[in-house]
């Protein structure tokens, strides 16, 4: 039997084995990839992210468990290379994630660090691929990071779910990363700490158009977000949570699936999977292009074109459009 169908019929071995390919993009991989694509576009893509100690990992270790215990599977993928997960154990938590690493129906993995954001984002997205062919209709994926990182999570995941802790100062931290465009659910964590009112208070003034506001402010930017929230029809929640004492796990659940459930009623889910693979196949024809560049005409030709460019002979389209015309009459010739 091969890795692929291995993984398919539940080897945790030759998955991470098969992952490991995926991750370093070896051609092993990418077939391998290729077998496994048509089972691919069922899971729920989790993203958490928020500032750096918010309570992401420890928020998704409880998730997880409160996910197990009904009974249901998920994978789990730690976009951060100092993340704990692959250690098998979550620092003051190692009962509850030995428990977690035992158990079958869920399954833990770390991405390896890379130098590259973009790298990192077309690795993550491949392993993210592979654990949705193999069967987990849910994956949270944990980034930290600066913004990049986290934008780039934001593409893959159908549904963003922003980590705030209060006690970080008077800011909010997510706004000044300018995060809160792309977060589906904001979550409070830490709300065992006091503060956490104060933190939830100053999120919702941010957020117009949620209920607890008694009153209606208009600004520029609050009119813009209700018109976003009109468009899309989704009104983001805001959450609190204490990872820590175990509260509000089951209100975030149920935030998440409702949000699976209104993308796949509005029509929403099948639009993001037309965006993602017209976005996937063009970043694949544009690395294909880049191959084609380095083989046919060579890096002599391509630094020469680009002198020109520096020179102010040539402008950047005309000087693109010239290696184009070479790239293809090169291959014509091959043909
Ligand atoms: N009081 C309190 N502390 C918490 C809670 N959740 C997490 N913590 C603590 O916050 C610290 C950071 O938690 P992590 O889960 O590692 O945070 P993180 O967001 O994953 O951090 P990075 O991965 O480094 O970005 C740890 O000391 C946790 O024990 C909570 O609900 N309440
Ligand atoms: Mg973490």
């Amino acid at each position: 039997m091969d890795i692929a169908a291995a993984a398919l019929a539940g080897d945790r071995r030759a998955l991470s084995r098969l992952l490991s390919w995926v991750e370093n993009g070896t051609v092993a991989g990418h077939a391998a990839l290729a077998q496994l694509f048509p089972q691919t576009g069922e899971a729920h893509v989790v993203g958490i992210t928020g500032a750096p100690g918010a309570g992401k990992s420890t928020l998704v270790n409880q998730l997880a468990r409160e996910i197990r215990e009904r009974g249901q599977k998920l994978a789990i993928v730690a976009v951060d290379p100092t993340s704990p997960y692959s250690g098998g154990a979550l620092l003051g938590d190692r009962l509850r994630m030995r428990a977690l690493s035992t158990d079958t129906g869920v399954f833990m993995r770390s991405m390896a660090s890379r130098g590259d954001a973009g790298g990192m984002a077309h690795a993550t997205r491949d392993v993210v691929s592979v654990l949705d062919a193999v069967g987990y209709p849910l994956i949270l994926v944990e980034t930290v990071g600066a913004g990049q990182s986290q934008v780039e999570v934001a593409c893959m995941a159908h549904t963003v779910v922003l980590v705030e802790a209060p006690g970080m100062g008077d800011d909010i931290q997510a706004l000044k990363a300018g995060l809160m465009e792309i977060a589906d659910i904001i979550v409070v964590n830490k709300a065992d700490k006091p503060e956490a009112r104060q933190t939830v208070r100053a999120l919702q003034s941010v957020r117009p158009g949620m209920r607890s506001e008694g009153h209606h402010r208009v600004s520029v930017r609050e009119e813009k977000q209700v018109a976003a929230e009109v468009a899309t029809g989704w009104e983001v929640p805001i959450l609190q949570t204490s990872a820590l004492e175990n509260r509000g796990l089951e209100e975030l659940l149920a935030a998440l699936e409702a949000h699976r459930d209104f993308l796949k009623e509005s029509g929403q889910w099948r639009a993001r999977l037309q965006e993602n693979a017209r976005a996937e196949v063009e970043s694949w024809l544009q690395r294909h292009l880049l191959a084609l560049l380095a083989d046919e005409v060579g890096e002599a030709r391509l630094t020469a074109v680009v002198d020109t460019v520096r020179r102010r002979e040539n402008d950047p389209a005309s000087a693109a459009q010239e290696l184009l015309a070479a790239i293809l009459a090169a291959a014509g010739g091959a043909r």
